[in-house]
C-alpha cells in the first residue's frame, strides 16, 4: 500500500540519520582523546572550499600537523591541490551521495595512522543542502558561500546555516562587479542562526583569512 511505503521510507531515513549521529558522537570521542581540532568545511559547488583551505594551510603548516580530507563525488582534483602546500590529504569520493557522513570520517580516524595530527581539515562534497543532515563529529561545521551565487543563497539555504558555527560569505573581491549587498548576507545569515560567527572573505586576496584562522584555532 502506498501509504505503507511512504512510512517506511520515512523510518529508513530517520535510521540513517540516527546511525550517523551514533558515530558521528564515536568520532568526535577519538578526536578530542587525540588531541585534534577538526573541521568541515560545507557549502555549495565553486564558494571557494578548497580554496579557503589552500590559503589556511598555507598559512599554518609551520605550526600545524595536518591532515585534509577531501571529499568529492569522483576526482582528486582538490587533494592535488592541497599537496601541492606540502599537506596530506586522504581523498573520499562518495559516488552517488552529496555528502560525507560520519561512517566515511570514522573509517579515516579507525585506520591511519593519526599520531602526530593535531588539525583536521574536512572538505565536504560541493551541495548547500545534503551536508545539513549528516554531522561528522567535528569541533566546528564552518558553511561557505560565495556572493556569485547572488544575494539571496543564504535565504534559500536556511538549514544549513541553522547548523554550522561559523559562516564564510567568500569572493569579496568580486563586489564591485556583482550587484549583491554584503551587509544584506551578513544580515541574512544572522536572522537564521544569531550564534554564528561570520567572517566575510576573498581567498584571492587573502583578505580577512587570518581573521577567520584565529577564530577556529583560538
Ligand atoms: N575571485 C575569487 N575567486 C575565487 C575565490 N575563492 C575561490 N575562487 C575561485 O572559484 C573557483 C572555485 O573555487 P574552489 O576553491 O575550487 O571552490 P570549491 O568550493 O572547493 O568547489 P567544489 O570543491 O567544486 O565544490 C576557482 O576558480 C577559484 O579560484 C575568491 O575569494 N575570489
Ligand atoms: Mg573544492
Amino acid at each position: 500500500m502506498p501509504g505503507n511505503k511512504t512510512s517506511r521510507i520515512i523510518e529508513l531515513n530517520e535510521d540513517l540519520i540516527e546511525n550517523n549521529d551514533r558515530l558521528a558522537e564515536e568520532n568526535k570521542q577519538i578526536l578530542k582523546e587525540k588531541n585534534i581540532r577538526s573541521y568541515d568545511f560545507v557549502g555549495a559547488i565553486g564558494a571557494g572550499k578548497t580554496a579557503i583551505i589552500e590559503n589556511i594551510v598555507e598559512k599554518i603548516s609551520r605550526d600545524y600537523n595536518i591532515l585534509v580530507i577531501n571529499g568529492d563525488v569522483a576526482t582528486r582534483i582538490d587533494a592535488d591541490r592541497i599537496e601541492k602546500h606540502g599537506v596530506r590529504t586522504i581523498q573520499i569520493n562518495t559516488g552517488r551521495e552529496c555528502a560525507l557522513n560520519s561512517y566515511h570520517i570514522s573509517q579515516v580516524l579507525k585506520n591511519y595512522d593519526l599520531n602526530e595530527v593535531n588539525v583536521v581539515f574536512i572538505e565536504n562534497v560541493g551541495n548547500l543542502i545534503c551536508p545539513s543532515d549528516f554531522i561528522l563529529g567535528v569541533e566546528k561545521r564552518i558553511v561557505i558561500v560565495s556572493i556569485t551565487e547572488g544575494p539571496w543563497v543564504i535565504r534559500k539555504h536556511p538549514m544549513l546555516f541553522k547548523f554550522s558555527d561559523v559562516a564564510i560569505i567568500n569572493k569579496i573581491d568580486l563586489k564591485d562587479v556583482m550587484d549583491v549587498n554584503i551587509e544584506d548576507m551578513v544580515k541574512d545569515a544572522r536572522e537564521i542562526n544569531p550564534n554564528l560567527k561570520i567572517f566575510v572573505t576573498s581567498a584571492t586576496t587573502g583578505e580577512n583569512i587570518s581573521k577567520l584562522i584565529n577564530y577556529i584555532l583560538n
